[in-house]
């Protein structure tokens, strides 16, 4: 099983492009993931090539015809079972890690449909679209980054596609966590020093320094996602001894 990407766009360049570097490039090279780029003007049934029209009850900005979406889901993705459609919209649900893990297990082809323009006309949402997904709460130009975006965040849960590292011991660790401060060379650099912990070979007290800072981190960026997390007994001694590390701080030692 290989998971396969399709991206129905009038700027397929947008896309090939992001996809033809590093790791997503040698995924696909791999056979690991597929992503296919369809022109929707190749799908439009005038001489013209449109694939927008002006709205309907008046109005600013160009809609997306219908007609274009429904011929090429008939010629290329005929039976539903085997489909998944995906339609990018700020009306959709809030993508996250978790999204991106479930895709990352689907056997379906995902399509996904990038609307430019104003908006893509209702009926395609109503009788062609699986799901709508928005990847934040800001407005953009065309689905084709939220696309990509999708693309990489499934992309690299799929095993082989990152080397070996990455995927297990790593981010079982700190899944959840904001990542601890990273360093490499050189140990000094314009007066400022590697934490010496880093630079002692014990890799316990290396593992114990880490986790600590994940949770440090997130509780000082993002206290939020520090509510989600299920903490273990020793992530609660870690805790606490941020919590005493800060009030020694505040009484000034
Ligand atoms: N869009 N997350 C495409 C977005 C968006 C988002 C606005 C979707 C423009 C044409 N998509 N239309 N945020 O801003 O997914």
């Amino acid at each position: 099983m290989s998971t396969k990407f399709h991206v129905v766009t009038i700027f397929p360049e947008m896309l090939e492009t992001y996809l033809g570097f590093s790791i997503l490039k040698r995924a696909i090279r791999n056979n690991i993931v597929s992503v296919e780029i369809h022109n929707l003007r190749d799908y439009s049934p005038n001489k013209h090539k449109t694939v927008d029209d002006s709205p309907f009850g008046g109005g600013a900005g160009m809609v997306m015809k219908p007609d274009p979406f429904f011929r090429i889901v008939e010629a290329l993705w005929p039976e539903k079972e085997k489909r998944k459609i995906i339609m990018l919209s700020p009306r959709g649900r809030l993508f996250s890690q978790d999204s991106a893990m479930e895709l990352s297990h689907e056997e379906k082809d995902i399509i996904f449909f990038c609307g430019r323009y104003e908006a893509i006309d209702q009926r395609v949402s109503d009788y062609l679209v699986d799901e709508e997904i928005s990847i934040g709460d800001y407005i953009l130009t065309g689905g084709e980054l939220p696309a990509l975006v999708i693309i990489d965040a499934v992309a690299r849960l799929i095993p082989g596609v990152l080397g070996d590292f990455g995927s297990t011991e790593e981010e079982s660790f700190s899944w959840g966590l904001l990542d601890y401060p990273h360093y490499t060379r050189p140990e000094h650099f314009q007066g400022m020093s590697v934490p010496g912990v880093l630079m002692s070979g014990n890799h316990r007290e290396i593992n114990r320094w880490r986790k600590k800072q994940a949770i440090k981190t997130t509780l000082e960026k993002r206290p939020e996602l520090l509510e989600r997390y299920v903490l273990t007994d020793k992530d609660r001694e870690l805790l606490e001894e941020i919590k005493e590390d800060n009030n020694e701080l505040d009484r000034g030692n």
